[in-house]
């Protein structure tokens, strides 16, 4: 009889050690916005839930390769923030759990739209425009006109002055990418890049690392979004903010949960937090500029106004592919260059 209980204990623990989803105190998250916004997210959750997170940062692109790669084993739960196609791309894999939080309703119309677009897999949690950002006392030593249009930016004067981080790895990259492609046609997106390249003195891991490198006088361009340049200019720096004349692109940030997430309770209790004012608001305090998704979340009151900025009607269906995104890479690193 006691043999028997103890086989029948033994075998609970073994089915609960392999089953899907418990929820045990714990959750994994893969951050992919910037590191201060990933920290005061995790400290506000962690305060309110007594759940003990464990959250790292990566760009992008590089959290949809770890989310790929462990597919048949997965050891994440959530994927929080960074550009939303490569959600979309996860989501079009079926890498992504289908989760409706209650908050969807309280949602702005673009981050209910993102949801519908990802079929459920993943919802919208902030809004950022791409823009162009310099260092305005390089620019004067140097005695070249700021630049106020995509055009300008493969002109002699900025001659390995421009920094952009690479596609790959970043989404802020693949966004500008995207955006390109959406303004000109694919040809002369792809012809412009090639000029481009010539005025970049490097193609970064991270989207935001072009601007802080212009911030501190290491280059005098960078391309990167629009709230992640007001960052870099409360904290004093001679940055100046141009929305490209031709119109510019913008990133919806993403929350999903991973397929086969061990802590799928806590992972819906985080999603329902990141979407929430209070969630929101973290980011605002840690000194984060995006437009928050939630119509009663406090917006940072320096945050670039998306409806007074000339934007591409982006199309997210299309560019959130996983076609297009190894279409678009791939053209990149025949025509414009391979990053090592
Ligand atoms: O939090 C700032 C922010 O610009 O970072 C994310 C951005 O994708 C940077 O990551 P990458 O290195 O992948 O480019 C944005 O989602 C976010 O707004």
């Amino acid at each position: 009889m006691r043999n028997s209980l103890l086989v029948s204990v033994a075998a609970i623990s073994l089915l609960s050690a392999a089953g899907p989803a418990f929820a045990d105190g714990r959750l994994s998250v893969l951050c992919g916005a910037e590191e201060p916004h990933c920290a005061a997210l995790e400290a506000a959750f962690e305060a309110k839930t007594g759940i003990d997170v464990s959250m790292v940062r990566k760009s992008t692109g590089e959290i949809l390769a770890q989310v790929r790669a462990e597919k048949d084993n997965p050891k994440v739960d959530v994927w929080w923030g960074g550009t939303g196609d490569p959600q979309l791309q996860a989501a079009e894999e079926g890498l992504l759990e289908p989760y409706t939080s209650p908050a969807l309703p309280d949602l702005l119309g673009w981050a209910q739209n993102f949801a519908s677009v990802a079929s459920g897999q993943a919802t919208g949690i902030y809004a950022g425009a791409l823009g162009i950002g310099y260092n305005s006392e390089l620019l004067a030593q140097k005695g070249v006109p700021a630049p106020q249009c995509w055009a300008d930016l493969i002109k002699e004067d900025y001659r390995g002055e421009i920094q952009i981080a690479d596609p790959n790895s970043s989404g802020t990259a693949y966004t500008a990418l995207a955006t390109l492609v959406q303004l000109f046609d694919d040809k002369e997106a792809f012809t412009y890049l090639v000029a481009l390249d010539k005025n970049v003195n490097s193609y970064t891991k991270s989207g935001s690392a072009p601007i802080k490198a212009a911030a501190r006088g290491e280059t005098m361009i960078g391309i990167s979004f629009m709230h992640d340049m007001v960052t870099q200019k409360q904290a004093g720096f001679p940055i100046e903010i141009v929305a490209p004349c031709e119109g510019t692109g913008y990133e919806i940030g993403g929350v999903s949960i991973i397929k086969g997430a061990r802590n799928i309770d806590n992972a819906k209790l985080f999603v329902d937090f990141a979407l929430s004012p209070e969630g929101q608001g973290a980011g605002a305090a840690a000194g984060m500029n995006q437009v928050p998704s939630n119509v009663n979340s406090v917006v940072p009151p320096e945050a670039p106004d998306i409806t007074t900025i000339k934007l591409i009607d982006y199309d997210f269906a299309t560019y959130g592919t996983a076609e297009y995104r190894t279409y678009l890479l791939g053209r990149f690193a025949e025509q414009v260059r391979v990053i090592e």
